[in-house]
Formats: structure tokens, sequence, C-alpha cells
């Protein structure tokens, strides 16, 4: 049993954890990070030094309680696809079962995206044999909508081979464009209704700036990197997401799920280490951003720490900016 969190502070300090997907699930928060390594593994721009092999659930009865580790719920051994890399998770509800989406790469070293099932929001989670037909890069995040509709968005730069799908098929030397060209966004694709397949050949979603113009490849304090996360609030959705080089969330807004989005602002100012990814989760009437940063091990980008704290929403329905290190 862990002590009970403060905003801002780690969240479990026994184990590294990043890219936390919070929900609320049978009237509890349920927590679904990444299981970052305590390995000294030297960084590069293809994201090796990300080396995680398993997940664990973490749950909170309310933001007043300890966080409890629910312990390893899925490794890498019991998924027959996977080679390496387990990176961003996320946990969606449907068909009174819980099913954990988690990408890593396969046998070829490409980046796909699995699920495995559970009947209990904290695990364990048992895999399919092989991953979504059709999937490819990280960072899966899923909606279900209020009529009941499934979608999930993924997607992700550089490491997370995003770019290198751009003709549909996988082309390990294809660059993403540059300058004035429209950035690459997130992938969309609505789930079929037992949730283990795609629906549709995912697409790319627009982010268009207030005047209704694609943002920019070249435009890095708002084109899309990676970790997106959708969430809804007074009817509309949210999509937010990280910046990547320039180490921002930020967010767009739609009255569709799969868009086009338009970008609003920032939503988190650059944490301590190169990644930032979050999720936005309301838990008894209040909003939180949960995040991470590298604070618990001074600063080593792949030994991250979950942390989370109350997001705050104008009356326009725009996103008040978190500072991560001011009260
Ligand atoms: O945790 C591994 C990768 O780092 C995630 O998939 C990205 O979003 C970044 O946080």
């Amino acid at each position: 049993m862990n002590k009970c969190p403060k905003p801002k502070q780690p969240l479990v300090e026994h184990m590294y954890t990043a890219d936390p997907s919070a929900h609320v699930f049978e009237g509890k928060l349920y927590i679904y990070p990444s299981h970052d390594l305590d390995k000294d593994i030297p960084s590069n721009d293809n994201g090796d030094q990300y080396a995680m092999e398993d997940y664990h659930v973490f749950s909170m009865d309310d933001m007043e309680s300890p966080v409890v580790d629910h312990g390893e719920v899925l490794h890498m051994k019991d998924v027959p696809w996977v080679s390496k890399q387990m990176w961003a998770p996320d946990c969606a509800f449907k068909n009174n079962t819980y099913y954990l989406y988690f990408p890593a790469r396969d046998k070829d070293g490409i980046f796909r995206i699995g699920v495995a099932t559970s009947p209990n929001p904290a695990g364990p989670f048992k895999p399919q044999p092989n991953y979504i037909p059709g999937s490819f890069s990280i960072d899966p995040a899923v909606l279900v909508d209020d009529d009941g509709r499934a979608y999930m968005y993924f997607g992700g730069l550089w490491g997370g081979q995003l770019e290198k799908w751009q003709s549909g098929t996988f082309n390990p030397d294809a660059v993403g464009p540059s300058g004035n060209e429209p950035a690459l966004g997130p992938m969309v694709a609505e789930l079929s209704d037992d949730m283990l397949t795609f629906k549709e050949k995912p697409q790319m979603i627009q982010i268009v700036d207030e005047n209704g113009n694609p943002i920019t490849a070249g435009d890095e304090d708002r084109r899309y990197f990676e970790g997106p996360w959708m969430h809804k609030y007074n009817g509309l959705y949210y999509l937010s997401y990280s910046t990547g080089t320039t180490h921002y969330i930020v967010y767009a807004v739609s009255d569709n799920p799969k868009g086009p989005f338009v970008y609003k602002g920032r939503i988190l100012e650059p944490v301590i280490g190169w990644t930032t990814h979050h999720s936005i989760v309301e838990f008894k009437g209040k909003w939180y951003l949960f995040y991470h940063d590298s604070s618990l091990s001074g600063g080593v980008d792949s030994k991250r720490c979950m942390k989370y704290t109350e997001l705050k929403y104008n009356p326009d329905g725009t996103i008040q900016t978190i500072k991560p290190y001011d009260d």
C-alpha cells in the first residue's frame, strides 16, 4: 500500500511509471500506466531506452486515498506476437468486459496495437493471440461514446513510426512532412462491437487553426507528435496530445469524434524529462489531469513517475494552462 498522493507529487515511488491513462470504473479511479524499467539504456530518437516489458494497474478509492498497486496484469512473455517495448496503454469498458489496449513491437520490429481482456478492471488481462488487424504505431486511447460506439485514437512520430505509414504500408525510410506542409495527425478508427477489431480503415484526423488552416509540420508548438487523449465536456470532443519536440500538452475541439479539430491552446507546460503524456478524467465532480515527469529519477528520460493535478475550465469551455511546478 502506498501513501496518500498529493497533487504534482509522484503517485507511487516503489517503481517507475509513465503515460497514465485514468478512468472511473465501478466508482473508483483506475490508472493504467506504462511500467518504466529501472535500467540505464542510452537514449536515442528511436526510443530504444523505453524497453518496458509489462503493465501494472493502480486504483484509488478517492483522491485522498492511498494508491493500490494491483500488481502485474500482463507481461510480454504471455503475448505471442510481441518482441519488445510495451508502451503506453489504455483501458475501456464495454460488453461487461475490460479491454486493455497496448502498443508493442511485433517480431519484425513494427509497432502494432494489441488487446487483452478481463472481467475485472484490475485485471489480470488475457491477451488475444494476434495484434488488431490493420493496427500500427503507438499510444492507443479509446473513447466509448455516450451512444455506445467506441473509437480508438492512436499514433506517434519517430520511435512510434507514424510517419512510416503515410503510403498505407510500412516504409522504414519514410520521413514526415516538413515546413509549411500539413502536419500528420493522430489516427482514428471506430472499433467493432466486440472491441477486438477495427470496424473500418483508420483515418488521419485533421487539426486546424482558428481560421480553418491545417496546423503545419513546422509549427512545433502546436502540431501533433504523440499521446492522443479524447474526452468529452459539455457535449464537445476534446482531443489533447503531446507536441513532442516542444514538450507541451495541447488540445483541440470538435463536435465530431473524428474531427476536424480546431486548435485551442495549452494544457500543460513542459515537465522534467523529454516525453510528456497525459489523460483527463472527471471523478467525483472534479476534473483531473494525470501526467508524468522524470523527477523521481532526477531527470532520467526513461525513468518516469505518474502524477495528477486538478484541471479547470473557463466559462467558455477553454482549459486553464497548468504549470507543473507552481502551486
Ligand atoms: O512510454 C513510451 C512512449 O513515451 C509513449 O508511448 C509515448 O507517448 C511517450 O510517453
